[in-house]
């Protein structure tokens, strides 16, 4: 099996995510950093033409889109599955996928999680209090369907690991470590899932960089 080359900065969520599946298939892989200055330079346009991270390569096949990464992994190495068998199963955990895309992201951790631990760590940023407390009511709506989804489900698609867990774990691991995420958490079923997570060796061997982990 060739060598997988994860491109990226070992601080992203979306990064991180891949790590876990690769981690959990006991495949080999490289990390290429990609500073956050260079986030946005002609060379990562060459590898994302969005300028995100992350990207792969696995020998000449290249591949952007963390939830398409984390499909390919999981077809190229069936075993463990890390996608459920059941129709309900794959609904739910694709689903939560796409709410980790489309509202998690982009107006929880791309807010709090910024304004609290990446901007001040890795730009010296200050951070923008506003624009903290406006993010919080989508915080509280997105915790708490991801919550509901969960229920008292092991995993949350239901009784395996699955992409869902991988592509959540690494984004509320930071929420969790900003005062507001900490305080919705607080308690919940969610929150319990989180810290049986951590607790995964793929998890424990892809922590993010110490100071990073220290922000908030
Ligand atoms: N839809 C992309 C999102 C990836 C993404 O947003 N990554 C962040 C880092 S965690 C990024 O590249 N940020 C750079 C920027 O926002 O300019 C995916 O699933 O891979």
């Amino acid at each position: 099996m060739s060598e997988f080359v994860v491109y990226g900065h070992p601080g992203s969520p979306f990064l991180r995510s891949v790590r876990l599946a690769l981690e959990e298939k006991g495949l080999p892989y490289r990390i290429q950093r990609i500073g956050t200055g260079e986030g946005r330079s002609e060379a990562q346009r060459q590898l994302h033409p969005f300028g995100r991270i992350p990207v792969v390569d696995h020998g000449s096949y290249r591949l952007y889109e963390t939830q398409a990464i984390l499909r390919y992994i999981d077809a190229h190495v069936p075993e463990p599955a890390l996608q459920p068998a059941s129709p309900e199963a794959i609904g739910r955990m694709s689903q939560i996928m796409g709410i980790n895309d489309w509202y998690l992201f982009p107006q929880v951790g791309r807010i709090i999680v910024f304004q609290r631990i990446v901007g001040p760590t890795l730009l010296g940023i200050k951070p923008d209090e506003a624009a903290i407390a406006a993010a919080v009511p989508d915080a509280r709506r997105c915790l708490g369907e991801l919550n509901r989804l969960l229920g008292d489900q092991p995993f949350l698609a239901g009784d395996r690991l699955s992409l869902a867990d991988l592509m959540l774990a690494p984004q509320l691991y930071y929420l969790a470590l900003t005062p507001e995420g900490a305080a919705i958490l607080e308690g919940t079923a969610l929150m319990a899932w989180l810290g049986r997570m951590n607790a995964r060796a793929s998890m424990r061997a892809t922590e993010p960089p110490e100071e990073l982990r220290k922000a908030a």
